[in-house]
């Protein structure tokens, strides 16, 4: 492994390799950002001798020299003394099929490295990291951190910053970036919350503020409008509510943003988890990907008429961050894998609350029973996919739904708020030609 910038000189080697190949060659490495954050990248090498790769923010795990040849085998070295990369040959078919897979409707982002200054570490091997000391309001000011925010979000799935001095407005701002410096449609701006708005009249900050685009995350509005759904008692199984933010909208959300600023009095409670959508995805079998890739299903949020029917809550009804976001039927057929733009990984997205009273599309009644039921366990089940975090007042998280479900945690008695930015990404797509978290970072085995 190696790190820094290496230069590798293919002097030695180059009119084997060139005269070999005719006028190209690629050189396809293996990087990794963190210790469980892998990437592949490829160097296209036309004419020049020395070919300078930066691999200064990732460690270069391995690489290899794509050929339209069989059977050569290279042992370049670099001429950098810190790197020393063994290159061995790439068969033709498989750098065909290669190439193919590279075509995606949208090219995943490069991270630039630009966050490496601060001190991080992963909470799991799967999912889910925390950067302890840095504050987001320093991070807003520079959009190339802003951009690789969005990257590593999107690859983590969330991400956790302690005791953060970011106003509301800068929250907000934060939400919009992230998203429009990662590729989002213009038309996709921050959701107004059908139900969770300012007409409810709870201020989002001291100054007594309302706001449609913060959905204020309250027990006592949770105890006002839920009849005893959220609370200690409520009966549930806690597994009843991992979902992911507004999939019921027709351009559902790409981030997340919460900050905790009210903490049950207890000292303790109010945990929120999230699962990886990617490790859920990758846990099917390949006839069950094969199965779920090929399905839709309906995401929607019946209770919001009742709200309205029983507590005379107003709706919002247009333009809930997007054009398309609009009406009161609050429901939307999604693909059931979808593609993730930002990484380009495939990720699970039918399963959790959002379709249990709808489901899969073009299935009998029992196979969508069997269906949901599966794809929750896949989520809710396997702790080795999911992530525990514990707020301390004033800390944010940011999670990309797109690829990570969550789950509040109603295990307290106290006051418990915070103040929520719902992105609008784009609307959920899925690429036939993206690949899966695991293949992406270990492989074509997945390991
Ligand atoms: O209160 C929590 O822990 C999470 C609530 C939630 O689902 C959200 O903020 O989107
Ligand atoms: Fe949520």
């Amino acid at each position: 492994m190696c790190r820094g910038d290496i230069s590798i000189d293919l002097a030695l080697t180059y009119d084997v390799i060139l005269g070999a190949f005719g006028d190209w060659i690629a050189i396809s490495m293996q990087c990794a950002t963190g210790p469980n954050t892998r990437q592949a990248t490829t160097h296209m090498v036309t004419s020049s001798e020395v070919i300078i790769i930066s691999a200064s923010h990732c460690w270069i795990l391995s690489a290899r020299v794509i050929s339209s040849r069989k059977n050569v085998t290279f042992n370049l070295r670099s001429s950098a003394a810190q790197a020393e990369n063994e290159f061995d040959t790439y068969d033709e078919g498989a750098a065909a099929s290669k190439t193919k897979e590279r075509k995606l409707l949208v090219e995943p982002l490069q991270y630039g490295g630009t966050l490496d200054s601060y001190r991080y570490f992963d909470v799991t091997p799967v999912i889910g990291r925390e950067f302890p000391e840095a504050q987001l309001n320093k991070i807003l000011k520079d959009d190339a951190q802003i951009r690789d925010l969005g990257i590593t979000i999107a690859q983590r799935g969330v991400i956790f910053f302690r005791n953060q001095d970011l106003t509301v407005e800068q929250q907000k701002a934060l939400g919009q970036k992230l998203g429009e410096l990662t590729g989002k449609p213009s038309t996709s701006k921050l959701h107004r919350h059908a139900v969770i708005h300012s007409k409810r009249g709870v201020a989002v900050d001291e100054q007594g503020n309302r706001d449609d685009e913060i959905s204020v995350i309250s027990s006592e509005q949770n105890k006002k409008f839920y009849n005893g759904l959220f609370t200690v008692n409520s009966g549930k199984i806690a597994s009843h509510g991992w979902h992911a933010d507004i999939s019921f909208e027709n351009a559902s959300s790409d981030y997340t943003l919460l900050k905790i600023i009210t903490l049950p009095e207890e000292g303790t409670g109010g945990d929120t988890l999230w699962a990886s959508g990617y490790e859920a995805y990758d846990r099917l079998s390949p006839a069950f990907k094969k199965l779920a890739e090929s399905l839709k299903a309906v995401h929607s949020q019946p209770y919001f008429r009742t709200l309205v029917e029983k507590h005379g809550l107003e709706l919002i009804e247009e333009n809930r961050g997007s054009p398309e976001n609009r009406g009161t039927e609050f429901w939307a057929s999604h693909p059931v894998v979808r593609t993730n733009p930002v990484t380009g990984w495939k990720s699970l997205f039918a399963s959790g609350s959002q379709i249990r009273s709808s489901g899969f599309e073009g299935v009998t009644e029992r196979e969508n029973e069997i269906l949901k039921l599966y794809f929750l366990q896949l989520i809710a089940e396997n702790h080795d996919l999911q992530v525990r975090f514990k707020w301390g007042l004033n800390d944010v998280a940011i999670w990309d739904n797109r690829s990570a479900f969550h789950t509040a945690t109603y295990d307290y008695y106290g006051k418990r708020q915070g103040n929520r930015v719902v992105s609008v990404g784009e609307k959920a797509y899925f690429d036939p030609s993206s690949t899966s978290r695991r293949e992406a970072l270990f492989g074509q085995d997945g390991l």
